[in-house]
């Protein structure tokens, strides 16, 4: 098996074009100055409590890809074998889960991405759901996220919801400013940490430095979590976590944005979602029925 086969295994029909969102329907964010302005400066911005009122039902639908991982998209187990705990993540289900699907459609996510990515518009790309459970020991690989994906641009936001209380020692950490590096990490295997498509080289991208041997060298930015934190952060950031114990389950819940300069992007390797037959070519806009805009600046 080719390292990474597994992070995009599919084992449903997870895309059904055709579902329609009313943008009418979207819960506004009151984004203040200061907050943009860092999100600009560090590439990543905590709004304390700004989902709480979502984390229940995020929890519920959560649980539905946690009970059945096969009735759902690309579900993928990190933790090494017989290791401690489970590491257990999954995406692409926006469409499939009905609470997801009332998050992306009711809640202020839409909002918030487009003035943070100071764009005339917020277009969505995917959901990611991740879990560790209590015992777990295994880090999340210090990684960006725009190598992974088929899109680039310079206007992208993830807006991470955490769904349970985390400590600073098992909450996720970002590398301020690493947005503004003009560099692209080759994308990891969440379970070991390899880099994969470095088997089809990229011009453009390099391995991952070792943050956590040099952490002096980097402005680390990280902060203990409560249910419905949520934090705002572009997808060049390098994020990650350590392997300390995690004492109780942590949850969270990513939607990804894309803004108005994004475009399709043909990467020399496997780029994920690993969307087929969408008829785009590199440097196209997003196919917005696929992907739909849900909110635009006034
Ligand atoms: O919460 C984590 O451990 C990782 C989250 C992440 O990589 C993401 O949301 O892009
Ligand atoms: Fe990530």
């Amino acid at each position: 098996m080719q390292q990474g086969d597994q992070f995009n295994q599919v084992t449903v029909d997870w895309h059904q074009p055709g579902i329609s969102i009313d943008p009418g329907g979207l819960a506004p964010f009151a984004a203040n100055a200061e907050d943009i302005a860092a999100f600009r400066r560090d590439g990543v911005v905590l709004l304390r409590g700004a989902s709480t009122e979502w984390v229940e039902t995020l929890r519920a639908g959560l649980q539905r890809n946690l009970d059945k991982p096969g009735q759902y998209a690309f579900p993928c187990e990190s933790n090494p074998s017989g290791a401690p705990g489970r590491f257990f993540d999954s995406y692409c289900n926006w469409q499939l889960i009905p609470e997801y699907l009332d998050y992306v459609s009711h809640s202020n996510a839409a909002s918030i991405a487009g003035q943070f990515m100071d764009s005339d518009y917020a277009q969505f790309f995917h959901e990611h759901a991740f879990m560790k459970a209590p015992g777990t020991q295994h880090a999340t690989p210090w990684h960006q996220d725009l190598p992974y994906y088929c899109v680039d641009g310079d206007k992208t936001a993830s807006v991470y919801v955490a769904l349970d209380h985390a400590d600073v020692d098992v909450a996720v950490q970002f590398v301020r400013g690493s947005h503004r590096w003009n560099r692209l990490f080759y994308p990891r295997v969440f379970e070991d940490g390899s880099a994969f498509n470095d088997d089809q080289p990229d011009a453009r991208m390099e391995a991952v430095p070792d943050i956590d041997a040099n952490r002096e060298q980097y402005d680390i930015a990280t902060w203990p979590l409560q249910p419905g934190d949520t934090i705002v952060f572009d997808f060049r950031t390098l994020h990650g976590t350590g392997d300390a114990t995690v004492g109780s389950i942590r949850r969270a819940f990513s939607t990804r944005w894309l803004g108005d300069d994004v475009t399709y992007c043909e990467r020399p390797g496997e780029t994920s979602p690993p969307y087929v037959d969408h008829g785009m070519q590199h440097g196209d806009r997003m196919r917005s029925d696929w992907f739909p805009v849900l909110w635009r600046a006034n």
